[in-house]
């Protein structure tokens, strides 16, 4: 089966080809020529991702997959939820976008937070969903360099360090999208062996 992985993120792809492993391969959007601007207008990362996977799947005919994170902090009712990309506004900067939510929770105790990822894969025209989160809690400053995005401010559950302060193999052992793709390899397992 050959999946095409819609995503112009290239952090997203490095992530997801460590946590997949041998689990299968995918095809990048620039190795089969798709270079069009995918558009995320919906207001749920459900809608968004299976958006994004029907743009591909419609232009290409080709099986495909897409994803769309965001991060949920309850003290600010949800917010940067699925505008977590441009929270700060455009264009996207994740330091803006850190900066602005550090402002919004400045004094604020109740630092609970989520990643949410969730998944559309499209075989065949039919389109499943998969999800996975991983709650923590928003620090008071940034710190750590690893990762991508908010991982500077994030401090996975029982953990002392932000998602930045962990190594990659650590971050993809626990996070929201480890949780989804393994979900997804769970997926595809059983349909391979319905076919065997
Ligand atoms: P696509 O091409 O896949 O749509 P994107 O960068 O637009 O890539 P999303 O809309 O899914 O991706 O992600 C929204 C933002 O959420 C993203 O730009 C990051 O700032 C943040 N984000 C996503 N995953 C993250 C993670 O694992 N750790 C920290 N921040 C993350």
């Amino acid at each position: 089966m050959e999946l095409v992985f819609c995503t112009s993120n290239a952090h997203k792809l490095a992530e997801v080809a460590a946590i997949l492993g041998n689990d299968f391969s995918f095809l990048t959007l620039s190795e089969i020529g798709f270079y069009d601007d995918i558009p995320e207008p919906y207001n749920t990362l459900e809608a968004n991702s299976l958006t994004k996977a029907e743009q591909v799947y419609t232009q290409t005919s080709r099986d495909c997959f897409a994803e769309d994170t965001g991060l949920f902090i309850e003290a600010l009712q949800g917010e940067p939820g699925v505008f977590s990309a441009r929270y700060a506004g455009e264009p996207a900067d994740s330091q803006k976008n850190m900066e602005k939510v550090l402002e919004k929770m400045k004094g604020t105790i109740n630092r609970d937070a989520f990643f949410k990822t969730v998944i559309t894969l499209i075989l065949k025209g039919k389109a499943v969903q998969f999800e996975g989160r991983c709650h923590g809690k928003i620090a008071e400053t940034k710190s750590g360099v690893q990762g991508f995005g908010y991982d500077p401010i994030f401090i996975p559950e029982g953990a002392a360090r932000t998602f930045a302060e962990y190594s990659a193999d650590e971050k993809n052992a626990i996070s929201h999208r480890k949780k989804a793709f393994d979900a997804l390899s769970d997926y595809l397992r059983s349909l391979n062996s319905k076919t065997r």
